[in-house]
């Protein structure tokens, strides 16, 4: 059956561009879904709406450095970067890495392009990996007691948790560049 009954059409020619008309209003149809679909996509949550940390600790010092361990884990369905953290603990905060240096000894150094969290993975900030380096200490950090830490991700969402002190001997890495003498749990 046609959508265009006959008695209304006066001729083949008119039918035509009836028809024509007809398929350019379908295509304006779909083109307006498509376009309205475009405008509203599922937003994916923001990185800091997607990562949590656990078992978050930071090595107990009374000035200079100190550094921030724990496990980072992302939620979502795509990759997220940590890019920056801060505490109001130091006036720094550094992601870090640990390598070998030219003797094989290991040295930590701020990490380029900050720490990628995989889809649905995670990360482990411990002792002579990846880790959050406080670079000058505000004031002593007392075991037992706890500081926050706001981590930022590549998108510019953060989170904030709180990281308990705890004593921790190991971990004594250099420090590279420019403070190779300093040795302190990295
Ligand atoms: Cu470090």
């Amino acid at each position: 059956m046609s959508v265009f009954p006959r008695t209304h059409l006066r001729s083949p020619r008119a039918a035509r561009r009836l028809g024509a008309a007809t398929a350019l209003s379908v295509l304006a149809v779909f083109a307006t879904a498509c376009s309205d679909s475009e405008q509203a996509p599922a937003t994916p949550a923001a990185a800091g709406d997607r990562v949590t940390m656990s078992d978050q600790w930071i090595k107990a010092a009374d000035s200079g450095m100190s550094a921030a361990f724990g496990n980072l884990r992302n939620t979502g369905d795509a990759p997220v970067t940590l890019v920056a953290a801060t505490s109001p603990a130091s006036d720094r905060v550094e992601i870090h890495e640990v390598v070998p240096d030219s003797t094989g000894a290991k040295t930590m150094r701020p990490k380029a392009g900050g720490i990628t969290i995989p889809a649905h993975g995670e990360v482990t900030l411990k002792p002579g990996a990846e880790h959050l380096m406080f670079m000058d200490l505000k004031q002593p950090l007392r075991t037992g007691s706890e500081t926050s830490l706001t981590l930022t991700f590549a998108d510019g969402s953060s989170t904030v948790v709180t990281a308990q002190v705890r004593d921790f001997a190991g971990g004594k890495e250099n420090y590279a560049p420019g403070t190779e003498n300093s040795s302190h749990g990295g």
